[in-house]
């Protein structure tokens, strides 16, 4: 679109990266874990008082602030033609324990700063546009993620036209080392699907039921890469053995699973194969397998092509580089995507980190994200 020709001023966006990157560091002194690991649990005091400071910060950027029965934040800036469908970016401030400051942060934070961004260049957009924060995008309070889809039912949402979820590389394969600017789009977010497996040691002779854990983790990872693509994965991340004393064969043990695969199939299989295994690990331990129960299962979901094509050419406008890739991720996209055309923009990180004290991306490459965040949703807004 001829953006430049009817909007020249667009091309000198100009972010307020030190700001930017103020809010980043004092988003995360609200925070349950001592720095730099940030842990913000839905509805936490800490989650109640950063939950503000978005609000608060939405409201200086002259946004009309209103929050859904979940607790999904929504700004919202009018443009000249309201009746139409809006165009929405956002992501979350959850935070898992001993987590960093950046996963989620920078989608909302950087949002933020994009509208900011085209206030100060004079830009007038005709579709409304909309920040969101999306309630408990991580799965730790309730044990599932992305509850902000239960705000409003899909299908009562007219106004979301586009999500550019986090500004952020989540997966860790790839990307570790690239200097230059990329902007890493999405195909599908994955499938992803959450196990719960639990055993229990039912008779009187004294079962290991926290062996029958131990050998059910190894064959996650077994079952995984038996699938010989990168791009399965599994990891069993809560392993909990009761009663949870040293001097204490453990009775009861509750595993939960983590499987994911671009490819819904695979996927599948993976998840049959570790089925197989806690049965027979538990046939050959003489503990009961009381539970095996797949939390959720979703499938894929796909990018709209007139979004990408709206990042790819602010990208290039930016003369910034570009990538299109898949996010292995789970993220409130693969929800939005079933209500509307949807997108995401990843940035460069530190070795792909996510999800632990160390991930950092720098206040450069964040400043990047933000322009072309700005310059997408300025040409969503006029179509
Ligand atoms: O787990 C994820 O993919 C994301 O952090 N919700
Ligand atoms: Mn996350
Ligand atoms: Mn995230």
């Amino acid at each position: 679109y001829p953006i430049h020709e009817s909007h020249s001023h667009l091309s000198s966006l100009s972010v307020d990266a030190q700001s930017l990157q103020k809010q980043i560091d004092e988003l995360s002194s609200f925070s349950d874990t001592p720095a730099p690991s940030v842990t913000r649990v839905l509805y936490t005091e800490k989650d109640v008082l950063a939950r503000r400071f978005i609000k608060n910060l939405m409201g200086l950027s002259g946004l009309s602030v209103r929050e859904d029965a979940v607790g999904n934040i929504f700004g919202r800036w009018e443009g000249s033609n309201p009746e139409l469908s809006a165009v929405a970016t956002g992501s979350h401030i959850d935070a898992i324990p001993y987590s960093g400051k950046y996963d989620g942060v920078v989608g909302v934070l950087g949002a933020i700063e994009a509208i900011n961004v085209l206030t100060r260049s004079g830009f007038k957009p005709k579709r409304s546009l909309e920040v969101i924060m999306f309630t408990s995008e991580e799965p730790t309070r309730f044990g599932i993620s992305c509850l902000g889809r239960f705000g409003s039912a899909p299908g009562h949402i007219p106004y979301h036209r586009f999500y550019s979820g986090n500004c952020r590389v989540v997966l860790w394969f790839f990307f570790c080392s690239f200097n230059i600017f990329e902007i890493f789009f999405t195909l599908p977010p994955s499938p992803f699907m959450l196990i719960l497996s639990c055993f229990q040691d039912f008779s009187t002779v004294i079962n290991d039921a926290g062996l029958a854990a131990a050998e059910l983790a190894l064959a996650v990872e077994r079952h995984v890469l038996e699938s010989g693509s990168i791009d399965t994965v599994g990891t069993v991340g809560i392993l909990e053995l009761h009663p949870g004393a040293i001097n204490s064969i453990p009775s009861k043990s509750h595993l939960e699973i983590d499987t994911r695969d671009i490819d819904e199939e695979r996927r599948n299989t993976v998840i049959e194969k570790i089925h197989q295994s806690a049965i027979s690990i538990a046939r050959k331990r003489r503990v009961t397998l009381s539970e095996f129960k797949i939390v959720n299962r979703d499938p894929p979901a796909l990018s709209e092509k007139s979004i990408l094509d709206a990042m790819v050419a602010s990208s290039k406008e930016l003369n910034l580089t570009h990538k299109l890739m898949i996010s292995r991720a789970y993220h409130d996209s693969l929800f939005m995507a079933r209500i509307s055309p949807m997108g995401m923009i990843f940035i460069p990180c530190y070795k792909g980190y996510s999800h632990k004290p160390e991930e950092y991306s720098s206040t450069q490459d964040i400043s990047n994200g933000v322009k072309v965040l700005a310059l997408t949703l300025a040409k969503l807004s006029l179509q």
